[in-house]
Formats: structure tokens, C-alpha cells, sequence
């Protein structure tokens, strides 16, 4: 299919581990919440929902109970696809990180390098890369490659051509992390250069450069999108969104504003390998 006819898989981050309340009074923090939320965003258009667990104290966690809470909800109501962050958060061992994958997700977000992230640093060394891939290829759990800069790019073509990762790679450009690239346009192709052809891609766009990074995003023929208040919690400049699925609805509308078409779950599936929901 030419890629203008293929369509847009939108996933939705309902909370990351940066975002808080102070952010937005109706981040999301336990379970039940971020469940109820992935679901509402699924309603909207969103094929796949990127987890974080918190407590509910809103502090990060690693603990896979929480993640399988999650993941038995959004299954049990939607056909979505799961994905289980082992980014985590940047003051998270990797053993805490990668505890999320026990949860048995469909996908898990994997880091091919460090950087700065904010004030802090944000490390995967590439043995941790590497145990992190061989640690989710065991489980049958898809990585998304979070590439916040070229050199994870650079990173993640070696782990290819050397046997630790699957192709085609699934990777998602993060744009607008203060360390990483910056959220404009000429990032895309900078991001995309080390990458083999055969590729699923996406684009995750911080902050207030979102809707217009998205919007490139999906007219350079990306695969995929992402919203939600893991990256940004404004609709537009000064109004807070309601909700991650009014983040999720917009997007969508953009999408097909733009002339393409915003994917099932079971096109998702399809587009990243995984097999049909039994
Ligand atoms: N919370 C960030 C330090 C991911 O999900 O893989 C890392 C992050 C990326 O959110
Ligand atoms: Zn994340």
C-alpha cells in the first residue's frame, strides 16, 4: 500500500512518570484510573495504550501486579494493544524498569542509549539494551525502540544487524525531550537516516510543539502517533485537554483531516507483526 492509504495507529500515553497533578488534576494514578482512562482513549481512536504503573500516591513503580491490573482491564473492555514501559522513570534501577514485561504485554518500549533528560540523566547502557531485548524476545513481547535522539537510531540498526532485535524495527521518534532532538520538522528524516527501509515508525511530540509534530508526522507517512498526558497535557495553547481521550479524538481528527485514516486495534496488530487477538 503507498503509504498515504495505509493507516495511522494512534497510541495514547495516559501518564507517564514525570506527569503529575500539579501538571493536570486529572492525571491518572491507580490502576483503576489509568484503566478506566485507556479505555475512554480507546473509545476515541487509540489502538494502543503505553503504560506506566503508579502508586496510588502517584509515585512511579515498577511492580508488575500493577501492570497486569492494567492490562487484564483494557483487555477485558477493548481489543487494544498493551504496551509496558521500560523506560520507567530516570531514577529506576533497570531490574525495576524491566519488571513491567513479568505482566505479559503485547509490546514493550525499549531505550537503545542514555542522555539527558530534563535536569536528570536518563541511562541504558547498551548491555542493558541488550538485556532488556533478549528479556522481552523470550517472552514474545514486541519492543517500540524509544529513539530521543540520531545515535539511539545509530544504536538500535546495530542491535539489528548484530541479532539482538527482530525486524522490520518498530521505533518511535520522541521529539522535544529537553536533552534529546528538538520537535521540528528536519528531526524526522535526521531520526529516520540510520534506520533500515523496512520499518514501522512513529512520532511522539513533547509538549506544546505536539499537534504540529504530529501533523508532520502523519503527512511524512508515519506509521503511528502519539498523544496523551504522558507528553502533554494542553489541547491548545493555555486549555488544558479534558481528558487523554480528547487528546486522542483531536488527533484523530487530525489525521483524517489530513486525508489519511486512523487504524483498528486489529490493523495494529497487522502492521507490527503481532499475531490476531484469539
Ligand atoms: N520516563 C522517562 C524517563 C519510555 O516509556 O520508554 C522514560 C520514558 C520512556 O517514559
Ligand atoms: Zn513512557
Amino acid at each position: 500500500m503507498a503509504w498515504d492509504s495505509d493507516p495511522v495507529i494512534i497510541t495514547v500515553a495516559p501518564v507517564g512518570a514525570e506527569v503529575t497533578r500539579e501538571h493536570h488534576p486529572g492525571v491518572p494514578y491507580s490502576t483503576a484510573e489509568v484503566a478506566a482512562a485507556s479505555l475512554e482513549a480507546v473509545q476515541a481512536g487509540a489502538a494502543i495504550v503505553h503504560l506506566h504503573a503508579r502508586l496510588p500516591d502517584g509515585t512511579p513503580s515498577g511492580d508488575p501486579a500493577l501492570f497486569a491490573e492494567m492490562i487484564g482491564a483494557i483487555r477485558a473492555g477493548s481489543d487494544a494493544l498493551t504496551m509496558c514501559s521500560t523506560g520507567g522513570a530516570v531514577w529506576m534501577s533497570m531490574e525495576e524498569r524491566t519488571r513491567c514485561l513479568d505482566a505479559g504485554p503485547d509490546l514493550c518500549s525499549l531505550e537503545t542509549g542514555s542522555m539527558n533528560f530534563g535536569d536528570d540523566l536518563f541511562m541504558t547502557s547498551r548491555p542493558d539494551g541488550i538485556a532488556a531485548a533478549a528479556r522481552a524476545r523470550s517472552l514474545g513481547i514486541r519492543p517500540e525502540i524509544e529513539l530521543f535522539d540520531v545515535g539511539h537510531a545509530v544504536a538500535a540498526t546495530r542491535l539489528l544487524r548484530e541479532g539482538h532485535l527482530d525486524g522490520p524495527l518498530n521505533c518511535n521518534l520522541v521529539l522535544g525531550v529537553p536533552g534529546g532532538i528538538d520537535a521540528v520538522p528536519d528531526a524526522v528524516p535526521a531520526l529516520l537516516r540510520p534506520l533500515p527501509q523496512d520499518l514501522h515508525w512513529s512520532v511522539t511530540a513533547i509538549g506544546r510543539h505536539q499537534r504540529r509534530m504530529l501533523a508532520v508526522a502523519v503527512l511524512m507517512g508515519a506509521g503511528g502517533i502519539r498523544v496523551g498526558f504522558e507528553d502533554n497535557v494542553y489541547l491548545r495553547k493555555g486549555r488544558l485537554a479534558a481528558s487523554n481521550a480528547e487528546l486522542v479524538a483531536d488527533a484523530a481528527d487530525l489525521v483524517r483531516a489530513l486525508g489519511r485514516r486512523v487504524a483498528t486495534p486489529a490493523e495494529a496488530r497487522a502492521m507490527l507483526g503481532l499475531p490476531a487477538r484469539g
